[in-house]
């Protein structure tokens, strides 16, 4: 082999090394391709609320992910109702509206629900308006209460849906809104 052929080789593989410890290094090049942000490890299986006799709905409050389904069970023999609203004005917020909720007197007649949706994050407080009131607390703000002359649970019937993208706040739910139907709470 020539001097010329080695000096050439020689400078083909500096430069080889070069070219690739300026392609591994550059600062402006990432040394790992970064792979788009996973969204957090969220659960969309739905999450329940159950209405028992004793009017009350059973996991008043629970956080869910945006776009995660909320389920309303009435598993109580009575009719319920599940309206949102705003607290600081007593309106109605139009994205939780169940209308009127029929009874079920077991999981054979086929259990009455309703499903909302909810894709912003928030806090969206609902209630009962067959078994519960919104008070006036001070000036146009609102909380439930008891309404006077129905039995059963002595709080107000009414809740909360936070929907979070912290998987921390969505990990404290009650275990049962995890379950359909609650075998030992129908009647009422
Ligand atoms: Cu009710």
């Amino acid at each position: 082999m020539s001097p010329t052929v080695r000096i050439g080789i020689a400078s083909f593989i500096l430069g080889a090394v070069l070219t690739t410890t300026l392609l591994v290094f550059h600062p402006m090049r990432p040394l790992v391709a970064k792979s788009p942000v996973a969204p957090a490890a969220l659960s969309m299986k739905p999450v329940y609320i159950h209405m028992d006799g004793a009017n009350a709905f059973v996991e008043s409050i629970v956080a869910v992910a945006p776009g995660e389904p909320v389920i309303f069970i009435n598993e109580d023999t009575g009719d319920h109702m599940v309206d949102g609203y705003y607290p600081l004005t007593g309106k109605p917020n139009a994205a939780i509206n169940s209308g009127m909720l029929m009874g079920t007197t077991g999981p054979k007649a086929g259990v009455h629900s309703y499903k909302v949706v909810l894709t912003k994050p928030g806090i969206y407080p609902y209630y009962c308006p067959v078994h519960a009131i919104l008070s006036k607390i001070y000036h146009h703000s609102v909380q439930p209460a008891h309404r006077p002359g129905v039995h059963g649970f002595p709080g107000a019937m009414a809740g909360v849906i936070i929907v979070t993208t912290d998987p921390a706040l969505i990990a404290q739910n009650p275990p049962s809104s995890k379950k359909k139907i609650l075998a030992d709470y129908f009647g009422g």
